[in-house]
């Protein structure tokens, strides 16, 4: 008889602006790891990738986009990858993403170009998450942090426009305080990761709707 390999956990780390999400997902694989849990890191955008180079690109301001074109481009990037996700949680590894369709549709939203559900669309029917957290942190403690200010959406202004709209978008995220020291958060996270792990046992992974959302902030730009 066939033994069935329980599956993965999908597991988001959503946030401010340098917040801790890369620094946070690459531990919690080490801790993870260290555990005999299988578990590795995917980021979003992937820029390893030929749409994630042209992303790259544009990030570091090497070369202009229209906003929908980035946008889509941004979500092509999760989508190339979507099978390759599939495949690993079937597999019974657990996945610790940072950045998800939340940042693409938060980040596009924010700049009022489009409305929230063209924003939506492309993201629906990536695989759910299992869990989403989201890594919280005031602008003051965001600015002085390493590196803010090199690439293209790292001013004030517009983060504090990110802020407000993830805080429109994040219904079922669980906040974290991403100002306490960086070992403290690892182990804040790792137990509530380790809780999801646990409780998935045979459940399938989801599809996103945000249809739903759609209708509930219709408003929202
Ligand atoms: N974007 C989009 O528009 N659409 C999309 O679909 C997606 C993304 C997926 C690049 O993303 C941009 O793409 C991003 C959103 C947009 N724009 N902005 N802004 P990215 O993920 O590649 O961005 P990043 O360069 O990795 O920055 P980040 O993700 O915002 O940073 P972070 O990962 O949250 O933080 P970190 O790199 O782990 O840490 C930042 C610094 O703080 C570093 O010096 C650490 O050593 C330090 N640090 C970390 N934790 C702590 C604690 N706890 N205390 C003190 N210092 C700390
Ligand atoms: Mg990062």
């Amino acid at each position: 008889m066939t033994k069935t390999v329980k599956r993965g956990a999908l597991i988001v780390l959503e946030g401010c602006d340098r917040s801790g999400k890369s620094t946070q997902c690459t531990k919690l694989v080490e801790r993870l790891n260290s555990l005999k849990i299988p578990a590795k890191k995917i980021s979003f955008p992937d820029r390893t990738t030929s749409i994630g180079s042209i992303i790259d690109k544009y990030l570091s301001r090497e070369i202009d986009l229209p906003d929908r074109a980035i946008h889509l481009l941004f979500s092509a990037n999760r989508w190339e990858l979507e099978p390759e996700i599939r495949k690993q949680i079937q597999s019974g590894v657990t996945l610790i993403v940072d950045r998800y369709s939340y940042s693409g549709i938060v980040f596009t939203s924010a700049k009022k170009c489009v409305d929230l559900g063209w924003c939506c669309a492309p993201e629906n029917g990536l695989p759910k998450p299992d869990l989403v957290l989201f890594l919280k942190l005031s602008l003051e403690e965001m600015s002085k942090r390493g590196g803010f200010g090199n690439e293209r959406y790292e001013n004030i202004d517009f983060q504090n426009e990110v802020g407000k709209t993830f805080d429109k978008l994040t219904d079922d995220f669980i906040q974290i305080n991403a100002s306490k020291d960086i070992s403290t958060l690892t182990n804040n996270i790792l137990e509530i990761v380790l809780k999801t792990i646990d409780n998935i046992s045979c459940k399938p992974l989801k599809e996103l709707n945000f249809n739903e959302i759609k209708v509930k902030q219709s408003n929202m730009y």
